[in-house]
C-alpha cells in the first residue's frame, strides 16, 4: 500500500492520511494579528498539518462561510478566532453534527453550550485590563485628581474589547479620582484609533491618560496627539496592550508609558492541542497563555530581541 497524504512528514489523521485543519482568522487588522497568523502557519508546517487558511476581513459572516466550507471539505479539525463573542451556536452545531472538533484560539464565544468546542487557547483579557488599571493606580498614587481618562476600545462585541474594558474599570473604579471621560471603539486599527483620538481631543480639553486596547490604536492616537501639538507620554500618558514591535519602540521612545503584553504566538500550542483532540486524548477546557508587562526601561532592554 502506498502511504497516502504528504509523505511521512505529515501528522497522521484518523484515517491514516495527513491531518487537515481549517483555520478561520479574524483579519489582518493589526501587528498582533499578522504575528498570530505567522505563528499558526509556521506551526502547522512544523507539525506536518495541512492548513487551510482564510482571512475574514473582520466580518463574522465571512468566518461562518469559511467554517461551513471546512465542514463541506470534511477537514479533520477546525480552529478559529471569533471576531465577536456572539452568534456562533448555529454553525458550531453544524460542525458538531459533522463530527468535526472545533478549537477556539485567541478570542472566545459566549455560547452556553460548552460541548460546541473542545478547548479555548488564549489570553485572560480581564486580567490584562486589571494589569493596566493597577499600573495607573500606582502611577497616580500621589495625585489628588481628577485623573481624566479616554479609552480606545477594541472591536465592538469582541472578547478582548469587553474584557479589557471590564478589567480596567474594576481596578480604577475603586478610586473616584479616576474619570473615564470618553470611551469608544477604534476597531483595533491605527487609522480608526487616530480618527477617534482626534475627536476625543476636540471634545475633551483636559485629557490626562489614554487607555488603548491595543498598540495599533495607541500608535494612531499618538499621531493625533502630536497633531494637536501635545506630547504623547508626557501631556497624555498612554497605556496599551499587545507589545508588538512598533508598540515597544514607541514605549522605548517614551511616547507610550506602559504596555501589557498579549502573546500572539499561539501556533505551536494550537497544533499540540489539535493532535491531542484528534487522538481522543483529554485536553483542558481552557489553556491560558503566558504573558507579562513592560515599562519604558524594560522595553529598551528587550526591544532588539522581540520576535514580532
Ligand atoms: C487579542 C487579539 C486582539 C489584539 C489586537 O488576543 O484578539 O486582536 O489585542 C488584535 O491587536 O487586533
Amino acid at each position: 500500500l502506498t502511504s497516502c497524504g504528504k509523505g511521512d512528514s505529515g501528522t497522521a489523521a484518523p484515517g491514516g492520511g495527513t491531518t487537515t485543519m481549517g483555520f478561520s482568522q479574524v483579519g489582518a487588522e493589526s501587528g498582533w494579528r499578522t504575528a498570530n497568523t505567522k505563528s499558526v502557519q509556521d506551526a502547522a508546517k512544523t507539525a506536518g498539518i495541512d492548513l487551510k487558511f482564510s482571512d475574514a476581513q473582520q466580518k463574522q459572516e465571512n468566518q461562518i462561510k469559511a467554517i461551513r466550507s471546512y465542514i463541506q471539505q470534511k477537514v479533520d479539525v477546525i480552529a478559529f478566532s471569533p471576531v465577536v463573542e456572539s452568534g456562533w451556536d448555529t454553525v458550531l452545531k453544524e460542525a458538531k453534527n459533522a463530527n468535526i472538533p472545533v478549537i477556539l484560539t485567541d478570542r472566545s464565544v459566549d455560547s452556553a453550550d460548552k460541548t460546541l468546542y473542545k478547548t479555548f487557547l488564549g489570553s485572560d483579557f480581564v486580567e490584562e485590563g486589571r494589569k493596566a488599571g493597577k499600573w495607573l493606580t500606582e502611577e497616580s498614587k500621589s495625585e489628588a485628581g481628577p485623573v481624566n481618562i479616554v479609552e480606545l476600545q477594541g472591536t465592538t462585541g469582541s472578547a478582548p474589547a469587553n474584557d479589557r474594558k471590564s478589567g480596567f474599570a474594576e481596578v480604577i473604579g475603586a478610586d473616584p479620582k479616576f474619570k473615564i471621560v470618553a470611551s469608544q471603539s477604534g476597531d483595533f486599527t491605527r487609522a480608526k484609533g487616530k480618527e477617534v483620538m482626534e475627536a476625543f481631543l476636540k471634545s475633551n480639553p483636559d485629557i490626562d491618560v489614554l487607555y488603548a486596547h491595543n498598540d495599533d490604536m495607541a500608535l494612531g492616537a499618538i499621531e493625533a496627539i502630536e497633531g494637536a501639538g501635545k506630547v504623547p507620554g508626557k501631556d497624555i500618558k498612554i497605556i496599551s496592550v499587545d507589545a508588538v514591535k512598533d508598540g515597544m519602540q514607541a514605549l522605548a521612545d517614551g511616547k507610550i508609558s506602559y504596555i501589557v503584553e498579549c502573546s500572539p504566538l499561539l501556533g505551536p500550542q494550537l497544533m499540540d492541542l489539535a493532535k491531542k483532540v484528534l487522538a481522543k486524548e483529554d485536553v483542558p477546557a481552557r489553556v491560558v497563555t503566558e504573558e507579562t508587562t513592560f515599562t519604558q526601561e524594560q522595553a529598551k532592554k528587550v526591544l532588539a530581541s522581540r520576535q514580532y
